[in-house]
């Protein structure tokens, strides 16, 4: 029997995928769950016959040009891989996979939720009871936000999220329109009773609610430019579940704060965990719904990516190309 590889898990995993890995693999695992430095990953690059890293390990192209000559694999934990220089891992015949589908439900399902929190207030209303804020008792005028049912929708990126979150939309009385580089096939798009728009400033300029559902590559950095922000409409509200560099967050924060946006719903942020001090005034005045990366935070969710890590380890340890396998962009 072949020697089991040396697999650099770069943070703390639920504890099933972590017991499955040791039985597996010589898995190297982050007991303590902090991230790892610069450093401490270089050392894991050189190392490591597998590395497993997360989103917030930085795979650039310097990173990757000093790993070592066993590395073969790295199985991000994560769907998007914006961390990770792909192309850079592919010149070092560093083969790149990923873990779809099993994240597209939860982080839909957080789409929804960030899209009702800002217009009917939930964030705000919330706070008043555990808080111990005075409640006047029920009145015709109190606490007023704005209905989402019947508003018109622009989704972002109709891949599987942007459909999966079209999908509950539906559902919820919105109408669903879309930006993407190409129409989604007939039948979906029928299915959804969904508009195409090829050009995104048309629609950006007519949409009540915008969710943003693209990953960030170099071609959607700052997609949603400052420019692109004040073509949308005062009253409208913007969510973001995909990644804060999508959107040019000084430009919306002063959108925000000038009143040509009514809302935003943010679960990631340019440069995140640090935030900037003026989306969190804007989130205590009731513009803003703030939440810290928990798109796909679920228990099973979590398990099921690592069900995935191990899948794509697994197969690259057979001699197949594993499922999950991202190739380079050409943009
Ligand atoms: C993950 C995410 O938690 O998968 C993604 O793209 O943004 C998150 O939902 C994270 O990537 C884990 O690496």
């Amino acid at each position: 029997t072949k020697a089991k590889p040396h697999v650099v898990v770069t943070r703390k995993l639920p504890d099933p995928v972590e017991t499955r890995m040791r039985e597996l693999f010589r898995a190297d695992l982050n007991l303590e769950d902090r991230p790892l430095s610069q450093a401490e990953l270089v050392e894991a690059l050189r190392t490591a016959d597998v590395l497993v890293p997360t989103v917030t390990d930085r795979l650039d192209a310097a990173a990757l040009s000093q790993s070592g000559p066993n590395l073969k694999l790295i199985a991000n934990f994560g769907n998007g891989i914006d961390n990770i220089d792909i192309g850079a891992a592919y010149e070092r015949g560093i083969t790149v996979t990923n873990t779809p589908n099993v994240l597209t439900g939860d982080t839909a399902d957080m789409t929804m939720a960030l899209m009702l929190a800002v217009p009917r207030r939930l964030a705000e209303g919330a706070q008043i009871l555990p808080n111990g804020l005075s409640w006047p008792g029920w009145s015709p005028t109190w606490m007023l936000g704005h209905r989402i049912w019947g508003k018109r929708l622009g989704i972002v990126g109709m891949g599987r999220i942007g459909t999966a979150v079209a999908r509950r939309a539906q559902a919820f009385g919105l109408s669903i329109h879309y930006h993407n580089r190409r129409p989604v096939d007939p039948k979906t798009e029928e299915e959804l009773e969904a508009t195409y728009w090829d050009s995104l400033d048309q629609m950006l300029a007519r949409m009540d609610i915008i969710s943003v559902n693209c990953p960030h590559t170099p071609a959607t950095f700052h997609l949603l430019s400052r420019r692109r922000l004040k073509l949308m409409r005062p009253d409208a509200y913007l969510v973001n579940t995909a990644r804060g560099e999508v959107i040019d967050e000084a430009a919306l924060i002063e959108c925000l704060e000038t009143n040509s946006l009514a809302g935003a719903g943010l679960d990631v942020f340019e440069g995140e965990p640090a935030i900037d001090p003026k989306l969190i005034k804007l989130a205590q005045e009731g513009k803003a719904v703030l939440l810290p990366h928990m798109g796909s935070a679920t228990i099973e969710g979590r398990i099921e990516m690592g069900e995935k890590v191990i899948i794509n380890i697994r197969t690259w340890m057979d001699g197949h190309k594993p499922p999950d396998r991202v190739l380079p962009l050409s943009v």
